[in-house]
């Protein structure tokens, strides 16, 4: 555990200032990038949403907290990425349509680029269509979809419902994660595989990559 107070306050007070400051000093300092993720951006995050839940932070708090997120991510992206000539595969990434929320995406597809696969990423609020167009345009083993709100769980289904109807279902392995979901949900709706974690989904797209190039 290597817990760093300054950034987590800095990332619960939504100080983008201070969040990028504590990142450069544990850097200088020799800390490891992933555990400043781990130990203490993303607990921030969790606790950001739990006072949230407490009706002690509002909507302005969440996002400030979610750029403070995403400034102290810049610097370490590059270091968490991987310099192989040959990705382990491609992906193509996106928030369900009406989901706004993008610094789990976000994180998934630093981890994704870390253990070297080629993201591309589509943003938020992705609707079905879009979702089919870069399989096409990409030709993806894998998409990643991203669902933090309840109400947006269910596009998922609905997207991978397009990819069928596109006929390209069986091209593609359909990788699920957010808060709200669970394993079951992620059978229900017919995807390959569901995370709960950015490692999980290093670990479930790689194993993905393999049994895809088995059935080849
Ligand atoms: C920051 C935040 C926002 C920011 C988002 C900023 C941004 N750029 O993303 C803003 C302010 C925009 C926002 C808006 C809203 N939000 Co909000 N938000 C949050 C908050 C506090 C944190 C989310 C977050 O970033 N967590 C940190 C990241 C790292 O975690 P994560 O996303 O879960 O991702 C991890 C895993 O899930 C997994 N993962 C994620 N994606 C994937 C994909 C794959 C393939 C895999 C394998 C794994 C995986 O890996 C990640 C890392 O381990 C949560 C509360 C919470 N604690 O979750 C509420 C929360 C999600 N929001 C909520 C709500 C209600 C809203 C609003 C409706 C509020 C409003 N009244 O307007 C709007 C909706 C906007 C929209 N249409 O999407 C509710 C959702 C309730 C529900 N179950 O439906 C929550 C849970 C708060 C709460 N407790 O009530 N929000």
């Amino acid at each position: 555990m290597a817990f760093v107070e300054k950034l987590y306050d800095a990332i619960v007070d939504g100080s983008e200032a201070e969040a990028l400051e504590a990142v450069r000093e544990e850097l200088r300092a020799g800390t490891d990038p992933m555990l400043l993720i781990t130990d203490s951006m993303i607990p921030a995050m969790d606790d950001v949403g739990q006072l949230y839940q407490e009706e002690q932070y509002f909507v302005p708090e969440l996002i400030l907290a979610g750029r403070a997120m995403k400034a102290a991510m810049e610097p370490l992206r590059p270091l968490l990425a991987f310099s192989g000539a040959k990705p382990a595969g491609v992906i193509v990434a996106g928030a369900v349509k009406g989901d706004l929320h993008d610094i789990g995406k976000n994180l998934v597809i630093t981890m994704l680029e870390g253990a070297g696969f080629k993201v591309i990423d589509l943003g938020t609020d992705v609707k079905p269509e879009k979702f089919v167009a870069a399989i096409r345009e990409h030709n993806p083993q894998i998409v990643c979809m991203t669902a933090l709100l309840t109400v947006t769980m269910m596009a998922m289904k609905t997207t991978i419902m397009a990819i069928e109807a596109a006929g390209l279902r069986g091209l593609v392995k359909i990788l699920v994660g957010g808060a709200p979901l669970n394993v079951r949900f992620a059978n229900e709706i017919g995807a390959d595989g569901y995370g709960e974690t950015s490692t999980d989904a290093v670990a479930l797209a790689r194993h993905m990559v393999v049994s895809s190039q088995h059935a080849n």
